[in-house]
C-alpha cells in the first residue's frame, strides 16, 4: 500500500501527524498485519531494533491491511473540524466548537431486545477485552463530499457477539445519547431525537462493519462521535451514528432518523450508489474534502468501492427501490 502524506496539513498539525506516519512506517517494516491490543504495552516502538528477534512491542494497533486503499487520508484537521453532528448544530464547523464539553466518561451503554446478555454496561468493560486495530476507510456523505479517515476500533461483529443475539434478532438498532442540556441541537426539532440508526444483522456481522473508538492513533474526538461511533463505509455517512448509548436487537426493521424525517430522500439501506440520485442532486460524483477548491469532483464508486466485501448482502434486491 502506498501511503502518502496529505498535502494540506497546517503547521500546527505537522508534529502529531509526523509521529503518526513515522509509527506507521515502523509498523509496516515490522511486518504489521497482526492485530495488537492497545492495552498496557505502551513501550516506545521506535526503540526496538527493526531486525530484532523478539516480536516488537508496538506502541499502537496495527493496520488491518485487508482493506488497504491507495488514497491518502485526510488531515487530522479536516477530519475533526468539518463534521455533521446535528446535536451540536447544522453547520459543518459547529461540532468541533460546541461538542468539546460533552461528558464521555463514565459512559454507560444499554443493551436490550433479542439477546441473552441484555443489560447496562460500562464503556470501559465493553471495550477493554477487544483488540484495537486501525482501518483506513473512505467516508461518503449523502451531501456528495467525502474523506479518507484512519479509524481505530474493532469489528462490529465481535463487539455485538458478546451480547449473544438470539435467532429472532434480524436487525440491530443504535441510539445516540439524548441529553438536550449537553446537546443544544436536541432543543430544536430538526430531527426526532435521539438520533437512531440501524443495520440488518448480516450487515452488522460483515467484517467491514466497524466500531470506532479513535482516529489517527488517538482517542475519538467528541465531534467525531466519542466515545463510540459506528463506521459502515459502504453506506452513506448518516448511517455512521455517533455517541452510541443504546443498542437494541429486534425482529423488525427499526425506524431510522433520516428515513423517518424524509422517506422520499433517505432509505434504510443507504448504500452508496452513484446510479441512484438523491431527489435533489446527483450522487454520481463527490468532492474530496481537502483536495482543493479547483479540483474536479471525482466519480463515486458503487458501495463506495467496497462491493467485493458487501455486494453479496444485497443479491436479488432492487437497489433503486431499496435505497
Ligand atoms: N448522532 C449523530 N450521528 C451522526 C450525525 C448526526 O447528526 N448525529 N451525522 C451523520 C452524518 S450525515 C455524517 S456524514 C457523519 C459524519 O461523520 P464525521 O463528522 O465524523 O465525518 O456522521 C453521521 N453520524
Ligand atoms: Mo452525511
Amino acid at each position: 500500500m502506498l501511503i502518502r502524506k496529505p498535502l494540506d496539513i497546517r503547521p500546527s498539525e505537522i508534529t502529531d501527524e509526523q509521529v503518526y506516519w513515522q509509527r506507521r512506517t515502523f509498523l509496516k517494516q515490522a511486518g504489521a498485519g497482526v492485530l495488537v491490543a492497545l492495552a498496557g504495552s505502551a513501550c516506545d516502538a521506535s526503540d526496538e531494533p527493526e531486525t530484532g528477534h523478539k516480536p516488537p512491542a508496538l506502541l499502537g494497533p496495527a493496520s488491518n491491511g485487508s482493506y488497504a486503499i491507495d488514497e491518502p487520508p485526510n488531515s487530522y484537521e479536516d477530519i475533526t473540524t468539518y463534521n455533521n453532528y446535528y446535536e451540536f448544530g447544522t453547520g459543518k464547523r459547529d461540532p468541533h466548537k460546541r461538542a468539546q464539553d460533552l461528558i464521555t466518561r463514565p459512559w454507560k451503554i444499554a443493551v436490550a431486545g433479542e439477546c441473552e446478555k441484555a443489560g447496562v454496561y460500562d464503556y470501559e468493560d465493553l471495550v477493554q477485552p477487544l483488540a484495537v486495530e486501525e482501518r483506513i476507510y473512505r467516508l461518503r456523505c449523502v451531501e456528495a463530499w467525502s474523506m479518507v479517515i484512519p479509524w481505530l476500533g474493532f469489528p462490529l461483529g465481535a463487539f455485538l457477539q458478546r451480547f449473544e443475539p438470539n435467532s429472532r434478532a434480524k436487525f440491530v438498532t443504535f441510539k445516540t445519547l439524548f441529553d438536550p442540556k449537553q446537546m443544544p441541537g436536541q432543543r430544536r426539532s430538526v430531527l426526532e431525537w435521539p438520533y437512531v440508526e440501524g443495520l440488518t444483522i448480516a450487515e452488522a456481522m460483515n467484517p467491514l462493519a466497524f466500531m470506532a473508538t479513535g482516529l489517527y492513533g488517538k482517542e475519538l474526538p467528541n465531534q467525531n462521535g466519542a466515545p463510540l461511533r459506528l463506521v459502515v463505509p459502504w453506506k452513506y455517512g448518516f448511517k455512521n451514528i455517533k455517541a452510541i448509548k443504546e443498542i437494541i436487537f429486534t425482529e423488525t426493521r427499526p425506524e431510522t432518523s433520516w428515513a423517518l424525517a424524509t422517506p422520499r430522500e433517505y432509505g434504510f439501506y443507504a448504500n452508496v450508489n452513484p446510479e441512484v440520485n438523491h431527489p435533489r442532486w446527483s450522487q454520481a460524483r463527490e468532492r474530496r474534502i481537502g483536495a482543493g477548491l479547483f479540483t474536479e469532483k471525482q466519480p463515486t464508486l458503487m458501495f463506495n468501492g467496497y462491493g467485493e466485501h458487501v455486494a453479496h448482502l444485497y443479491a436479488g434486491l432492487d437497489l433503486s427501490k431499496h435505497f
